[in-house]
């Protein structure tokens, strides 16, 4: 066994082990770290499941250390795993090994706490390795030695019991083999319990069950599915008549580790998170069935007021915003940068500023708007009906409408480090618009073949939609170029040139680099899409207080310079030129075609 230098050895000794045994009353959110009350099946059976609270400490340079100076390489991981584990205090005949393995200069290597060598199935340790120091570790290890231990012999067989089993949890066993397992229970005893696995395949339900193997009862589950579900508009469809799905768990867990509902120390079970509450007045929109399912239907027939149509829409912008969160997350619009969240987990920026979305709100029509101020206080969409048709649409039943406004938010915070003030000219507010459409553009572009693209056009019940031409790579579809400014003097107008050089930009990138379907949650892939988003967010970071049309593509370039050490400059260069933003464009938006040597 090799041992470990450790200057802070009597600082963690303390946190390794949980102290489990539950004093009442606590307050209700004590119990959200450990605990989980499922309700499961159409009986509505209620099974509370315990995990011990698990402790988590990170060190910097000077933490622990193998001493016997070697790396750690292949089994060597496994024994320098379990004696850093036992250091802490625990016995290392009582550690057994669960699972590893390396990752460049890392190690990652999995353990669990055992008792007679019969493993505790909720009392899991894990140790990351860089080289020969320890980087990192969490343990949910539980005191055992004062511990009410049941008997290592079953007296109950799991066989004996299973039909009660399966009747409870509404499924069938799934022949895969059962364990006989530890489990710590909240009230500081340890049961034995056999661990069989439970399936539906026509719910798709799909547990563990623990049952204890001296009383014959279901005590806790594994829930192998996790059951948020929302019925909305995908993100990539432009808008309703694309139709509605029903998406499971759409949360990024890497953008929102403690998903779409948590507020506070609490959990919502409406739409109300972390990241955005969507709401109409004061109101809204509750799960539908346990287990924050979102079903509501929207039905276009009816008017968006209906009641049905109304948690829809507020479902579907409480996903949208949420995707657009999480995915922005991913590309660098994270806690530090300013991003919308009401708790910032620890990880810095200012909190208490997730995105409020009223829909349907009443002090419009025709319209969305989005208000970003301040790191630190919430941004505010508003999203309109639209009274076009009859019966009216639902604007929020459009995602390019709502990514735009989004968009606002987004660029707004990342242009001059979160004060809201550098979108302000008229030339950045241009560019401003123009963010918002090019940011709908590449969610809705779904293969290699890029298209044009149109917004509006189903609230707008107008197939040319709510700009004056569809985004294009063709000059006879959209002539907009630099020049066009020198008679341009609305945001929204101005937004369409810039919207339209980076369609074209985009279309560079991808005829070059190909397309991702990953788009949202792989910003490190190679394809073009992707890299036009890296250099689309990477850029607003980079570019002044109130940029203009020339400071902009610079960013760009600057941002494809750092990222890509200029891989793409020609290829984004040639495009901005072709539409008049070549090098040598100036105040006087005068068209350029300029590329200097590429
Ligand atoms: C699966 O669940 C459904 C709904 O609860 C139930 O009707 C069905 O009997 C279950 N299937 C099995 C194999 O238990
Ligand atoms: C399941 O248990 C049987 C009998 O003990 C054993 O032969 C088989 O290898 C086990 N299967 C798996 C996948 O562990
Ligand atoms: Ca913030
Ligand atoms: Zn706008």
């Amino acid at each position: 066994m090799v041992a470990f230098t450790n200057p802070f050895f009597s600082l963690f000794i303390a946190t390794l082990l949980a102290t489990y045994v539950e004093a009442a009353p606590w307050p209700v959110y004590s119990r959200h770290a450990t605990h989980r009350v499922r309700t499961i099946g159409k009986r509505a059976l209620q099974v509370e499941s315990y995990h011990p609270k698990s402790t988590f400490k990170s060190f910097g340079a000077d933490g622990p250390t193998v001493s016997t100076g070697n790396s750690l390489v292949g089994s060597s991981l496994n024994s320098n795993a379990i004696s850093f584990v036992s250091s802490l205090g625990v016995d290392a005949k009582d550690v057994t090994w669960t699972s590893g393995y390396n990752a460049g200069t890392a190690q990652f290597a999995y353990v669990k706490q055992s008792i007679n060598g019969i493993p505790l199935a909720n009392a899991v340790a894990n140790v990351a390795f860089d080289g020969n120091k320890v980087v990192s570790y969490g343990s949910s290890f539980v005191d055992t030695k004062a511990a009410n231990i049941a008997a290592a012999e079953p007296t109950v067989s799991w066989r004996s019991v299973l039909p009660e089993v399966e009747e409870a949890l509404e499924g069938r066993y799934n022949d895969h083999n059962a364990t006989l397992e530890y489990l710590a229970r909240s009230d500081g005893s340890v049961a034995l319990t056999h661990v069989v696995q439970i399936q539906n395949t026509t719910t798709n339900a799909w547990y563990e069950a623990y049952i204890d193997a001296h009383s014959g009862e279901l005590i806790s589950v594994t829930d192998f599915v996790a059951d948020a579900s929302y019925r909305v508009l995908p993100i990539t469809k432009q808008s309703f008549p694309a139709g509605t799905e029903t998406l499971v768990d759409p949360q990024d867990v890497t953008a929102s580790p403690e998903g779409w509902h948590s507020v506070g120390r609490g959990e919502s079970t409406t739409t109300s998170g972390n990241n955005v509450l969507s709401f109409k007045g004061q109101q809204v929109t509750a799960q539908s069935a346990p287990g924050l399912v979102f079903s509501a239907a929207y039905d276009d027939t009816r008017d968006p007021t209906n009641a049905v149509n109304l948690n829809a829409a507020r479902t579907n912008a409480f996903y949208v915003l949420n995707v657009m969160h999480d995915f922005s997350f991913r590309y660098g619009f994270t806690e530090q940068a300013f991003n919308f969240q009401l708790s910032n987990l620890g990880n810095g920026g200012r909190a208490n500023d997730r995105v409020l979305v009223s829909v349907q709100d009443a002090s419009g029509v025709n319209n969305a708007n989005f208000a970003t101020p301040p790191d630190g206080q919430s941004g505010i969409c508003r999203m309109f009906i639209w009274d076009i048709t009859n019966p009216n649409r639902d604007g929020t039943m459009q995602n390019d409408i709502i990514i735009h406004e989004m968009t606002h938010g987004i660029t707004n915070r990342l242009t001059g480090g979160g004060t809201g003030r550098c979108l302000q000219t008229l030339e950045s507010g241009g560019l401003g618009e123009g963010w918002g459409d090019a940011m709908a553009n590449w969610f809705h572009q779904t293969s290699a073949q890029t298209r044009d693209y149109v917004i509006g056009e189903y609230v707008f019940n107008n197939r040319r939609g709510i700009r004056s031409a569809p985004y294009s790579v063709n000059r006879a579809t959209n002539a907009l170029s630099y020049g066009s400014l020198r008679q341009l003097n609305e945001v929204h107008s101005i937004g369409e040139v810039w919207a339209n050089m980076l369609h074209n930009v985009y279309a560079a990138l991808v005829d070059e680099l190909g397309f991702s379907a990953d788009k949202l949650t792989n910003p490190d892939g190679r394809e073009g899409n992707i890299v036009f988003m890296r250099l689309f967010m990477d850029a607003l970071s980079i570019q002044p207080c109130n940029p203009t049309f020339v400071e902009a593509r610079d960013a760009w370039l600057t941002a494809d310079q750092r990222r890509f050490n200029g891989a793409n400059r020609c290829t984004v260069l040639r495009a901005f030129a072709s539409r008049g933003l070549g090098l040598n464009a100036g105040a006087d938006f005068r068209d350029d075609n300029n590329v200097g040597n590429c």
